[in-house]
């Protein structure tokens, strides 16, 4: 298993299926698991303390709120943490992108965009992570690079008539 997908609460799924989507695509083996920092301590910190040994490369948190998941993950692993902020009815999500990126130092989190977007840069940015050191996953990365650039670029056609 190379990528743990975990996210604080069912209610997060399907913006978290987004991340699950790509990395099927990229052809990345992952797991998905639902451990709150708050309601599930002992079970999140355990799952990050393991995970390295259990041959996972990257954790991905998704959380909303006061969403420290991503947090409580990083400061046990010993792998990268990516966090996922998500969008809030009371902030859209600003209260989860400032809950997750204002890690202390020594303790980092690498803290994408709120909601979908965020969702898929997990994804990718996991990819190239793994992909400094696997060739296949370098493959996979310039070959979406590839196709994002072709898929911009054809926008362009007929344009100005
Ligand atoms: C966070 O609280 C979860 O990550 C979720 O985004 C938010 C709300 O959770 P539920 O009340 O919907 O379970 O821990």
């Amino acid at each position: 298993m190379k990528v743990g997908v975990v996210m604080g609460s069912l209610s997060d799924r399907p913006v978290m299926d987004e991340t699950c989507k790509l990395l099927e695509e990229f052809g990345i083996e992952y797991e998905v698991r639902i451990l709150s920092a708050h309601r599930t301590p002992d079970e999140a910190i355990s799952y990050a303390r393991e995970a390295y040994d259990r041959g996972i490369r990257v954790l991905i948190a998704g959380a909303g709120g006061a969403a420290h998941l991503a947090g409580v993950l990083a400061g046990v692993a010993t792998v990268p943490v990516i966090g996922v902020p998500m969008s809030t009815n009371m902030m859209g999500g600003l209260d989860s992108l400032l809950s997750i990126v204002q890690m202390p130092s020594g303790v980092p989190v690498a803290t994408v965009a709120v909601g979908k977007a965020g969702a898929k840069n997990a994804a990718v940015l996991a990819l190239t992570i793994l992909s400094v050191s696997d060739e296949k996953c370098h493959g996979k990365l310039v070959e979406y690079k590839e196709k994002m650039r072709a898929s911009v670029l054809a926008c362009n056609e007929g344009l100005n008539g």
